[in-house]
């Protein structure tokens, strides 16, 4: 039988973005409020006290959105629905402007001969889940299921290639840890509570779609190489190893959290929170495994006398908050870096599509691979000239062809992202586009890197 995946006769391309970072229109609709509208809305969660109301007015723009994925001739379009505009509160009550939206864009990209790749959930839960707790309470990973289902149901005749989840490391880690992202606690313990019920919503989704008749549900990871700086750093590298990788993989591929997890992360041993049958129903529950790969983990512990906690990103920041006891731990990007101070290491995108191929044995996308850059160079005709971001993809898909040619079962690549767009705890003062948007009237305007993008992908797929 043929699945829906990408067949890997050779490498597919795509680009991606996601609902709460460029839709905008934040109560149109019947749309309810999201985490992000309220966290958005506290002082100081956002470097430039930004938020999504506006963001690139894809709500209304998306024809034009659709045009410049078409330019790119890309194989696959990667978006993600608002739950919250599916289902205002949630669960329940199913807003049909909103599927109506949907209906818009995945037509739009049919038209076009785009192939839709469908995230259900980019971070934008209903608030009033969150009401209720969020991803603390177990109660979300059923009302997940059922909104996929909804989903499911109403597009599985144009929509075939599903992800259920994006990041739950960012949705637990970041959003119930360090609290830099939505809903902005501060939790260790929490954090993996979080984690599993994020899987658990996945296994719980991913069950009921297969059982409907899908065949390529997956689930996009940030996964990360994770480097020790000297082995007195080992012991370190495989906590953070733990909670960036094997949270997620473990459950997926041995239905099982292995004991150096667990002894980071005891919640994990409560009956009650994983509870009998839970494994179960994660193993095994992924067609495909997507890969977001930015930059890799350089971990560390300090000499003996220096105890400063110095950790580089909110990335450390989760972790330490997240490890009993590890307040030691350090995590230091070599140069160069991009924008964000993520360095820029090909090797760790190759080395992590081996040893995520070799773990899963799984079809992988790269579903995210992208950098932040300025738009400061200029080339005469005005055209944002980001060899930056050229060098940057160009050096990360050469990867993804060794690894490739070693054996990495990689079916497709995903640049994130189409628009400059917004960039969550930093507002709009990151840009990952390939397409420039005007923050004053949200006009697009292509950069070099997305001419370089098309002329590569109609070089490779013609
Ligand atoms: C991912 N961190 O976010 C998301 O999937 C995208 O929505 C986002 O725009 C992109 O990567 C670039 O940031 C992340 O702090 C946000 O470690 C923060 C972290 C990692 C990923």
């Amino acid at each position: 039988m043929t699945s829906h995946l990408p067949d890997g006769s050779r490498l597919a391309f795509g680009t991606a973005t996601a609902s709460y970072q460029i839709e905008g229109a934040a109560t149109a609709d019947g749309k309810g409020p999201s985490i992000w509208d309220t966290f958005t809305a506290v002082p100081g969660t956002i470097v430039d006290g930004s938020d999504g109301t506006a963001a690139c007015d894809s709500y209304v723009r998306y024809e034009e959105d659709a045009d410049l994925v078409k330019g790119l001739g890309v194989d696959y379009y990667r978006f993600s629905f608002a739950w919250p505009r599916i289902m205002p509160t949630g669960s329940g009550a199913v807003e049909p402007r909103g599927l109506a939206y949907y209906d818009r864009v995945v037509d739009a990209l049919l038209e076009r001969q785009i192939t839709p790749m469908a995230t259900l959930y980019h971070w934008d839960l209903p608030q009033a889940l969150q009401d209720a707790d969020g991803w603390l309470n177990r109660d979300t990973a059923e009302r997940f299921a059922d909104y996929a289902m909804v989903l499911h149901e109403h597009f599985a005749d144009r929509v075939h290639l599903w992800a259920t989840h994006n990041e739950p490391w960012c949705a637990a880690y970041l959003g119930y840890g360090s609290g830099r992202h939505a809903p902005g606690r501060r939790d260790g313990g929490g954090a993996h509570r979080a984690a599993h019920h994020l899987m658990l919503g996945h296994g719980l989704a991913a069950g009921r779609m297969h059982e409907a008749g899908a065949d390529a549900v997956g689930i996009v990871l940030n996964l990360s190489p994770v480097w020790p700086e000297r082995p007195e750093a080992a012991e370190a590298a495989d906590g953070v190893d733990a909670i960036r990788n094997r949270v997620w993989l473990d459950p997926l591929v041995d239905g099982a959290y292995d004991e150096n997890l667990l002894r980071i992360a005891p919640v994990l041993r409560d009956p009650d929170v994983v509870r009998d049958g839970d494994l179960e129903l994660i193993r095994g529950s992924a067609d495909w495994v997507g890969v977001n790969y930015y930059t890799p983990a350089r971990v560390d512990v300090p000499d003996e006398g220096q105890s400063a906690v110095q950790s580089y990103d909110d990335a450390g920041d989760a972790e330490v908050d997240a490890f009993p006891g590890v307040e030691n731990l350090t995590f230091t990007p070599r140069d160069p870096r991009t924008d964000i101070g993520w360095e820029i290491e090909p090797g760790g995108l190759e080395e992590l599509l081996v040893t995520t191929h070799e773990r899963t044995g799984l079809p992988l996308i790269v579903t995210e691979n992208g950098a932040a850059f300025p738009d400061t160079e200029r080339t005469p005709d005005g055209t944002v000239d980001d060899q930056d971001r050229i060098d940057y993809v160009r050096s990360h898909i050469e990867a993804v062809d060794r690894a490739r040619e070693a054996g990495a079962d990689v079916r497709a690549y995903v640049l994130w992202t189409l628009l400059d767009n917004f960039e969550w705890a930093e507002g709009y003062t990151k840009t990952f586009g390939i397409v420039h948007v005007d923050r004053t009237d949200l006009s697009r305007t292509p950069k070099r890197s997305y001419e370089w993008y098309s002329k590569l992908v109609h070089d490779r797929t013609s």
